[in-house]
């Protein structure tokens, strides 16, 4: 049997037409409280209650076990992590993998370290089923999804980076050089899989100019387009409509953020997925 798993920052518990998906949760928490990013977590309770929270937040990746429990039973599985300049999420996949090869020697497994996360993952999950919805081995699929994601880019515009700064995933000097409020941070994930800030404006217009600028001078020529936001569905929407119009694209979906995104990417942020020629 064929799975698809990833780490729930993939914004998806359901893959739309997929019934072999596994989305394994990071953890949201404080001092005083632990939030699950799966289909049970209360977003908007856990956005209010944080933003009301004065002490630290931290988040966890999933535990080595936590994959073993979603490989369970199958012989060929496709994996797809955050990046790993941010996370500890794929060195654990890849120790999961390690057990769980030597439980089943017979089993494939691919992990995929997106070095993004969001939309970027979501489109390679969407490629991978595509892939073996067309009957690709393995090693074909192992071989075309590399290269597929040699022409993917993520993007987002954040309100805030409070809590990538307070987690130490973007640094106190790039933190405090955007420390006010209404600010739009524009930036991209960069090829190492860590946070580079592009640009930042009070003009969301102006950010998604600048945005678009920057997707065709990646080679964006309009492809597919997966947008998810925390809480701005307004916002995503009007990203989308520009990038439709400048671009002509047509394969474009906007859908919420789960926990771990909505927690870093925080309250207003958007993240774009694109693919590039
Ligand atoms: O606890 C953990 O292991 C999870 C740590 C995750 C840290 C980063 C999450 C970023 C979420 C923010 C904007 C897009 C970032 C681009 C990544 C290269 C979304």
């Amino acid at each position: 049997m064929v799975k698809f798993v990833a780490d729930s920052s993939c914004d998806l518990f359901e893959l739309p037409g997929v019934d072999n998906f596994v989305a394994v949760p990071l953890v949201i928490s404080t001092d005083e409280r632990t939030y699950t990013d799966n289909r049970s977590l209360d977003l908007p309770e856990m956005l209010d209650y944080l933003a009301a929270y004065h002490g630290r937040s931290y988040t966890a990746c999933p535990s080595p076990d936590a994959w073993l429990q979603a490989f369970g039973g199958a012989d060929e599985i496709y994996v797809v992590t955050i990046t790993s300049g941010l996370s500890g999420t794929t060195a654990s996949a890849n120790v999961a993998k390690g057990m769980y090869l030597s439980e089943h020697p017979e089993a494939k497994v691919l992990v995929i370290d997106s070095l993004s996360t969001g939309p970027e993952m979501r489109m390679i999950l969407e490629k991978l089923v595509e892939l073996k919805n067309l009957g690709k081995t393995f090693e074909e699929v192992e071989k075309e999804i590399a290269e597929y994601t040699k022409h993917t880019h993520l993007y987002f515009v954040l309100k805030s980076l409070h809590n990538l700064s307070q987690n130490g995933r973007v640094s106190k000097v790039v933190a405090s050089a955007v420390g006010f409020l209404h600010i739009n941070i524009l930036g991209i994930a960069s090829p190492e899989g860590t946070i580079a800030p592009i640009n930042k404006a009070r003009n969301e217009k102006k950010v998604l100019e600048t945005m678009m600028d920057e997707m065709a001078a990646a080679g964006y020529k309009g492809a597919k387009i997966r947008i998810s936001h925390v809480q701005n569905e307004e916002f995503a929407n009007r990203a989308a409509e520009a990038i439709r119009n400048r671009f002509g694209t047509t394969d474009v979906l906007v859908y919420p953020t789960t926990g771990l995104c909505s927690f870093y990417a925080e309250r207003g942020g958007i993240l774009i997925g694109c693919e590039c020629d």
